[in-house]
Order: C-alpha cells, then sequence, then structure tokens
C-alpha cells in the first residue's frame, strides 16, 4: 500500500514521440495500466529497442598512478583475509549508479598484496584472470598449482576453480584483476565456496614455471592423454616472451610485405583456449594490440564493452568524443558502439618496443555466442 502511495503518478504528458493525445481518459487508462503493473511498449520502445546500442556506461579514463596511491594506502590499512577475501578496487563506471562495475558486464580492479601476504582460498561462478603491468614475486595458487606472475603475464581462471595469492617478494605487488561480475550479477547465475585458510607449504615455493605451464605450454603441442574440448583454458599463465614475440613478428612481416597485422602499423593477439583455439575463458575475450608509433587506428565500433589497460608506450585514445593522453598502466572503458582509436606517440626511448601496447579484454564471447556481435570499421561498409 505505501509503496502504491509513494510511487510517482505517470502522467499523459510522455517523453516520447508520437503519443496519443493526452486526455482525461487516456490519463485514467494509464492509471489502470500502473494499478495493474503494467508498462505499455509505446512509452518505453525508445528507450528499450534503440535503433543501435545506447550504452548506459560512459568512456571513463583512470591513471595508474591515482590508483597504486590509493592501493598502497589501502595495503597499510586494510588487511587481507576471510571474508573480505581480496584487497581488490574495483573500476566503478560513472554512469553505472555507484556500483563497482566499470562496464554492463565486466569488473576491472587493482589488486594489491603486500610482502608476504596470502589472500585466501577460494572458487566462485566468476570467470576471472590477472594481468601484469609490473612487478614480479607474487604467484596465484591455481587448483593447487603456484603459478609465478610477472611483467606482461596474462593469467586467465575459468570459474569454479580453487585459488589463492602469495607475495614472495619484499616489496608490494599490483596486477589488474578482470572478471564477469557484472554479468553474473545481472544473470543471478553466482555461487561461491570458501577453500582452506591457508595454503600449504609446497604451494608457498616458487616453481619457475608452473605444472600447467609445463603441460600446455608448447606451441602447437597437446598432451596425447589430455580430454577434448574445455570451455576455460587450462593454461594458466601466458607469458610475455611469447606475446611480445608475436607481435613482433607481425610487424616484421608486415615491413616485408606479408600479410599478418590488423591494419598498417597495428599488430594484435588474441589469447586462445589450446584446447579448442577459442578465447580463454566463456565470457571474456583478451587481447594485446600493438600500435606502432606514428600510427593511428581506423574507428572501430563493436557490440559489446571493453575495458583497455596500457601496457607500456604512450599515445593519445579515442572513445567516442572524449580523447585522453594515456601511459603506461592507464584504463580506460569503451562502451558498446562507441567508437573507438588509439594513435601511437610513443618514442623509442619511453618504452620496450618503441610502440603503443594495449592490452584489452571484453565481453565478446557473450555476444558471439548469442549471435550478437556486430563490428563497424569506419571507412568499410
Ligand atoms: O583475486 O580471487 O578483483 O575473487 C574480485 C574477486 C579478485 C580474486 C577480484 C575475486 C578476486
Ligand atoms: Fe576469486
Amino acid at each position: 500500500m505505501t509503496d502504491q502511495i509513494a510511487s510517482p503518478v505517470r502522467l499523459c504528458a510522455v517523453d516520447a514521440p508520437d503519443q496519443p493525445t493526452p486526455s482525461a481518459e487516456l490519463e485514467e487508462l494509464y492509471r489502470g495500466f500502473e494499478k495493474e503493473l503494467l508498462v505499455p511498449l509505446w512509452t518505453e520502445i525508445g528507450d528499450l529497442m534503440p535503433l543501435h546500442p545506447t550504452s548506459k556506461a560512459s568512456p571513463h579514463l583512470w591513471r595508474w598512478g591515482n590508483l597504486l596511491d590509493l592501493a598502497d594506502q589501502a595495503g597499510h590499512l586494510v588487511p587481507v583475509g576471510r571474508g573480505g577475501e581480496r584487497r581488490a578496487i574495483a573500476l566503478a563506471n560513472p554512469s553505472l549508479g555507484g556500483r563497482p562495475f566499470a562496464t554492463p558486464t565486466l569488473w576491472a580492479a587493482i589488486q594489491y598484496l603486500m610482502p608476504g601476504e596470502d589472500a585466501p582460498e577460494h572458487r566462485h561462478t566468476q570467470h576471472a584472470f590477472r594481468f601484469v603491468v609490473e612487478g614480479e614475486g607474487v604467484w596465484t595458487v591455481v587448483g593447487r598449482d603456484p603459478v609465478p606472475m610477472n611483467r606482461g603475464d596474462f593469467l586467465p581462471q575459468a570459474g569454479w576453480n580453487w585459488h589463492a595469492h602469495h607475495n614472495a617478494a619484499d616489496r608490494p605487488m599490483a596486477w589488474i584483476d578482470g572478471l564477469d561480475i557484472p554479468f553474473q550479477y545481472a544473470t543471478e547465475s553466482q555461487f561461491f565456496e570458501f577453500g582452506r585458510d591457508e595454503i600449504s607449504e609446497e604451494e608457498h615455493t616458487t616453481p619457475e614455471r608452473s605444472r600447467s605451464q609445463r603441460l600446455w605450454g608448447h606451441p602447437g603441442l597437446r598432451p596425447v592423454s589430455a580430454p577434448g574440448s574445455q570451455p576455460g583454458t587450462p593454461l594458466l599463465s601466458y607469458r610475455w616472451v611469447d606475446t611480445d614475440a608475436a607481435l613482433r613478428d607481425q610487424l616484421e612481416l608486415e615491413a616485408e610485405g606479408h600479410p599478418g597485422t590488423v591494419e598498417p602499423g597495428h599488430a594484435a593477439v588474441r589469447y586462445t583456449n589450446p584446447t579448442n583455439g577459442g578465447d580463454v575463458l566463456p565470457t571474456i575475450r583478451t587481447e594485446m594490440h600493438r600500435v606502432r608509433s606514428g600510427t593511428e587506428t581506423a574507428p572501430r565500433r563493436e557490440a559489446g564493452s571493453s575495458v583497455y589497460q596500457v601496457f607500456d608506450g604512450s599515445g593519445t585514445v579515442t572513445v567516442g568524443d572524449v580523447s585522453w593522453s594515456v601511459t603506461r598502466g592507464d584504463l580506460f572503458v569503451v562502451p558498446s558502439w562507441q567508437p573507438f582509436s588509439a594513435r601511437s606517440e610513443a618514442s623509442a626511448s619511453d618504452s620496450d618496443s618503441g610502440a603503443l601496447d594495449l592490452f584489452r579484454f571484453s565481453d565478446a564471447p557473450i555476444f558471439e555466442a548469442l549471435h550478437l556481435q556486430r563490428t563497424h570499421v569506419e571507412g568499410t561498409n
């Protein structure tokens, strides 16, 4: 009852085109709809069924330096342990109601561990990955397999795997997490379980390579003992040396007149599941892009949202009608169907490769599974 009194009365004057002429009878009809909890399509169609995606999310940039400062303060003030689980601080898109959602489907956070700290074991249905923009000495234990984390390494971790993190170094370390938390929140599909409070001594040792790396980390070779296609990749780390070499080779091939790049001066690779060649995670696609110094990419729109982190170099990125100068570690959001382009201004001195390297993650596998993917590159049909 109180609800009904508090609810706003819908008037005939609806802010949508081609509405019926206001009258007392029409107002009465709308009151009838409201009383029966009914909503007519004709007042809502522009919002519900737009001509193309009109994202609620905004393009937004977070500076790595600011995130690191705040994460370090949290490192000194906020303990990590059972309950809170992780010292992870999420990017909250300014137009998603203050929720810790970078986009309507994707979570992006900086996670921080002090020297010697452990983040306790747990598992959840949310699919996740870590990406390391700087630092070393932390490893993540996935299904009791300790996996080292170093600059440029990408560590996917499909849902329902047990995982804990440990910082074995004498310095704090930060990395980014990407998860499908907002997607699973919206679809109400989440399950969560606590694991052991302490990981074993054996899991506290630092192997040079994880067991998953030894089994799956050989290009083009799969263990004959392995079962068929698995939805989440069994390879738990993708090392920077390999990613870097793949990008360098693409640009060198291009310079020799051979195909391989996305467009002139723009190399890119996608992280794939070695059991089937598909995306590493059921809901998240991840890629590394390298834009050669002086190159500007063609503006591209895609259905679905992305988060980028500058891995190396510097340049200007444009999302919709905003542009930012970006440098190492900066994170930004590209909402659905907003045009995105990047211009590299990196010089050989400020980056490893003399180019702008952009790590990207998106919800593309969801869109592809549902046949909702769409791309438009400016200057093409
Ligand atoms: O490291 O296990 O940023 O469970 C959010 C949820 C990180 C993690 C996050 C998580 C984790
Ligand atoms: Fe987790």
